[in-house]
């Protein structure tokens, strides 16, 4: 580690840095403006997994960064490698996930000069990351890597990109490190606590919807026994369910895309809002129709650990600032009025909850995506990871799947094509001994898919699920509703994914009925290789509830947005 005067190359020093905040596991795309701290992983203890792709790369990290609330790591190179990045360093900023992007950068005295892929990481990443900097001299290192964590973490979590000048990393300095970095815990005041308790005992029909990040299994655990002591239906944000047992007597589900509008209509209803942790964004509030803007129509208490995200949509009537992790252990000091003016509400959200998910529905085709949710929900063990990434596939998963325990849904807020499979390779090398999931679609499969590569190099035993429509079929839907009959670069010509995974080296296994499901999938698991299951699922299925020719039909019959149409 340190030469004999104590000196450490710039590479050195930052790698050390990593391994004193905790960091356990990389994933890069090497590049050779940043050797110098490539060579520095040589020797220390920190897991670097190499990947085909930056997009993988840096999905993987804020898989990492979603699960452990701590940055997941990822290095790139310069230019197209801080490009290719880029999604994830979007997802992390949609997602508020702790994410510290490492990107090579020309060497000191090329700046400006557009040198070699050359940019400027200031600009291009200013408004997508939470922070984007660059280190100019290597006494620095220890300073600005314990600040990025703090900055990844702090307040509303995000991703960090910070630049690393080639020379800068070969540049040897005698430095002391950093000490090791805590994420600081945001609690709410006893004033917020207290006003909380009266317009919780003021209120008449309540409602709690949780979301966002900064939370842990503790979290989770403290809002079920606040829900069961308070009987208070809990709901939870897109892509957020393992936020709340789904079976859970207070669950009332999720509100994403397609929500039980039983559920909306009792959000609508409710008298109280506690919103915890998320921000009510465009899907969760469909399409910000749910709340009122700025006053919300029900009286809105936001508990959000970014205090500028309170009253930035919404005027809150009680806006706390603090994190799901200290308001929830909050909570536990409320009472509950003697006698409940909502009592038996979260009994009846359970009930259409339950009702809404119990069974799938009838769609056409051999393959019903819906009976393979259910499949998968009563034979995965309870801390099975799923992860997706984005298509109306996940309509069937988000509505069936049942999620029992906290850290076990992986799906991107941000809507980003091909997280799944990059955010499964993240999960299965933090967790070896975890079933891990990836469902995705054709189109979303493919945007990441040559890092099944990776699963294959690491023995990383990931089963994906391709439902193959042929077509990118969410836009196919929008084009029938918008431009009916107008098919326009949504069709799509399939590989045989099944000869894709031999190819790599996996397992593959086409499945052309809902019943050769979980034979295909037990075999998948009995390889112990990463595999992929080819579902054919016929285009007409394009929601659970109703099929592309009733939404062209429907279009056509009321005039669609194309002027031959009108
Ligand atoms: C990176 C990215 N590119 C494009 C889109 C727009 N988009 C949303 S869903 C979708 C189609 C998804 O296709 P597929 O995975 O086959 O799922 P399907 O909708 O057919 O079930 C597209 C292109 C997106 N969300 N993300
Ligand atoms: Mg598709």
């Amino acid at each position: 580690m340190h030469g004999k005067d104590n000196m450490r190359t710039g590479g050195e020093i930052l790698v050390d840095q990593l391994v004193i905040h905790g960091v356990r596991h990389a994933f890069c795309v090497p590049g050779e403006s940043y050797l110098a701290a490539l060579d520095a992983f040589y020797d220390r203890d920190i897991k670097l997994t190499v990947c085909r792709h930056e997009s993988g790369a840096a999905i993987a990290a804020e898989a990492i960064g979603k699960a452990t609330g701590r940055p997941g790591i990822c290095f790139v190179t310069r230019g197209p490698g801080a490009t290719n990045a880029s999604a994830g360093i979007h997802i992390a900023k949609q997602d508020s996930t702790p994410l510290i992007v490492f990107v090579g950068q020309v060497a000191r005295a090329m700046r400006g000069r557009e040198a070699f892929q050359e940019l400027d990481y200031r600009a291009v990443f200013g408004t997508m990351a939470k922070w984007a900097t660059e280190i100019d001299d290597p006494a620095r290192i220890p300073e600005i890597v314990s600040h990025a964590f703090h900055m990844a973490c702090n307040g509303r979590p995000g991703p960090v990109v910070i630049a690393l000048p080639e020379d800068m990393l070969i540049e040897r300095a005698a430095v002391a490190d950093a000490s090791a970095f805590e994420p600081v815990e945001i609690w709410p005041g006893l004033t917020d606590m207290s006003r909380l308790q009266k317009l919780l005992w003021a209120a008449k029909k309540p409602i709690v919807l949780a979301g966002g990040s900064r939370w842990t299994e503790a979290a989770s655990a403290a809002l079920m026994r606040f829900a069961e002591r308070f009987q208070l239906p809990v709901s939870t944000t897109f892509r957020r369910q393992h936020l709340f047992d789904s079976l859970h007597p207070c669950y009332a589900g999720d509100c994403g895309i397609g929500p039980n509008p039983k559920l909306l209509a009792r959000i609508k209803g409710a008298d109280l809002v506690l919103l915890i942790g998320g921000r009510m964004s465009e899907m969760p509030s469909q399409s910000y129709t749910l709340f009122d803007i700025p006053e919300p129509q029900m009286k809105l208490v936001h508990v959000h650990p970014g205090a500028e995200e309170l009253g930035r949509v919404y005027h809150p009537h009680l806006a706390i600032n603090a994190a799901p992790t200290g308001f929830c252990s909050a909570l536990e000091g409320l009472q509950p009025p003697n006698d409940i003016p909502w009592k038996g509400e979260a009994d009846t959200a359970h009930a259409d909850y339950l009702a809404w998910t119990e069974t799938a529905t009838k769609v056409p085709g051999a393959v019903n995506l819906g009976e393979i949710v259910v499949w998968l929900r009563d034979n995965l063990p309870d801390d099975a990871i799923i992860t997706n990434g984005a298509g109306n596939f996940n309509g069937w998963l988000h509505r069936f799947f049942r999620a029992r325990k906290f850290g076990t849904q992986f799906g991107p807020t941000s809507g980003s094509m091909g997280y799944g499979f990059p955010a499964a390779l993240g999960l299965k090398t933090l967790y070896p001994e975890r079933t891990v999931v990836c469902w995705s679609g054709d189109g979303d499969f493919l945007m990441t898919g040559q890092d099944f590569a990776t699963a294959v190099q690491y023995n990383l035993p990931i089963i994906v699920v391709v439902a193959d429509n042929g077509a990118y079929g969410t836009i196919r839907m929008h084009q029938e509703r918008d431009y009916p009959g107008r098919v326009v670069a949504t069709a799509l010509k399939n590989p045989d994914f099944v000869a894709y995974a031999l190819a790599f080296g996996g397992y593959g296994a086409l499945v052309e009925k809902t019943a050769d499901f979980p034979a295909a999938f037990a075999q998948a698991q009995a390889t112990g290789k990463p595999s992929i299951l080819h579902l054919k699922t016929d285009p007409e299925a394009i929601t659970p509830t109703t099929t592309l020719t009733a939404i062209r039909e429907k279009a056509l019959a009321g005039g669609g947005k194309s002027g031959t149409h009108r």
